[in-house]
């Protein structure tokens, strides 16, 4: 199958040796290897992203920006065809082949707070480089994808229409998040609220998106093709939502499920660094709600999922979006006990900055 995708690159696959890659959910992933060279290729999940091409268009206009604005930043474009394209689309679907970086790697989970803060200092760095970018330029490549509003929905949705057995036995999971329907609230103020503003967003900052070098140094963001206009509680958030606790979304056993105070004032140190002076006062005072956001949309879409007979995130095992779903409330509820300790901590790491 990958034979004709590698001949559009001028790669023979007899020549090539093909590995699948990484962890994700949604995109095919390989690691290619050719003499010397190495690449990364991936299959774009249509079903998520109805446009692959709208991806090319983001990734081709970012980079013309920053090749002008950022010309030392480093920035991760897909390699063109022989016929000078930067996808391959067939009966199979979209893919496009990166170069892969050199004595780069990558991690699974936040393993030490410094790992964490250098993750957020690329994230955020990518944000300010883009700041003088007009976001609204970029296509959604997934409309909506972080509209808690519309996730809500979609979540009484599939209460009203999903799968009866599955509601039944979720019960305190359901009323749980329905009761912090507060959340959702906030969000809607957030939308309302002219000093929050629409800005480049990665929307996906888990920490294997981000390349170190072998001094645990960040090198650069990867996976851009959620990137599209958003708020940056998205970006923060996610970082929370995966870097404070030691165990990941997939963990049965929620005991071990803890929020590391240390790693939240990595997270603020290394993303404040970059945009502290970029951040309004209203945004400011919610980078401790981007936690609370992030982690409470993620319990509903998996719950809306298993509802939903597992359609978007699959499943390995009967009950396994109940589990993560269930995981995801249990940081939730760990995260908001800690919530007025970080308040007083972004405030005093921000206190000397002058705001907008
Ligand atoms: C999906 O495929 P992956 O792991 O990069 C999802 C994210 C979720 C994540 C949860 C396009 O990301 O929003 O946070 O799973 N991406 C999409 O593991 O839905
Ligand atoms: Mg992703």
């Amino acid at each position: 199958m990958l034979s004709s995708i590698l001949s559009a690159y001028g790669l023979q696959a007899d020549q090539c040796e093909i590995h699948a890659f990484g962890t994700g959910l949604i995109n095919n992933t390989w690691k290619i290897t050719h003499g010397n060279s190495e690449y990364i290729l991936q299959r774009i999940n249509q079903n998520v992203f109805r446009q692959p091409p709208a991806i090319a268009r983001n990734i081709r206009a970012m980079a013309d920006y920053l090749g002008v604005h950022s010309p030392g930043y480093l920035f991760v474009v897909p390699l063109t065809t022989i016929q000078k394209t930067d996808m391959v689309h067939n009966d199979e679907g979209y893919f496009r082949l990166m170069p892969f970086i050199k004595r780069s790697r990558t991690f699974d989970v936040a393993t030490t707070p410094e790992i964490a803060c250098e993750a957020a200092r690329e994230f955020g760095c990518f944000t300010k480089n883009l700041s003088g970018f007009d976001a609204s330029k970029l296509e959604a490549t997934i409309p909506d994808f972080h509209n808690l509003t519309l996730r809500y929905r979609q979540f009484e949705t599939s209460l009203d229409k999903g799968n009866k057995t599955r509601i039944g036995e979720a019960k305190d999971a359901v009323s749980f998040l329905l009761g912090r329907k507060d959340i959702v609230t906030e969000f809607e103020k957030i939308r309302n609220d002219d000093n929050f503003k629409i800005r480049v967003t990665h929307h996906d900052t888990k920490i294997s998106n981000v390349l170190f070098d072998d001094n645990g140094n960040g090198i650069c963001v990867i996976d851009l093709d959620t990137t599209m206009p958003g708020y940056f509680i998205s970006d923060v958030g996610d970082m929370m939502r995966t870097y404070l606790s030691p165990l990941s979304e997939e963990e049965k056993d929620f005991s071990g499920i803890e929020v590391r105070d240390e790693y939240f004032l990595a997270i603020a140190k290394g993303y404040l660094q970059e945009m502290s002076e970029e951040l309004t006062e209203s945004e400011l005072d919610h980078f401790v709600y981007s936690g609370e956001f992030m982690i409470y949309m993620q319990a509903v879409r998996f719950l809306t999922d298993y509802f939903n007979d597992d359609v978007y995130y699959g499943s390995k095992y009967e009950g396994h979006n109940f589990v993560r779903a269930q995981n995801q409330i249990t940081l939730l509820k760990r995260y908001q006990e800690k919530a007025p300790l970080f308040r007083e901590q972004v405030m005093q790491l921000a206190g000397s900055q002058v705001k907008k």
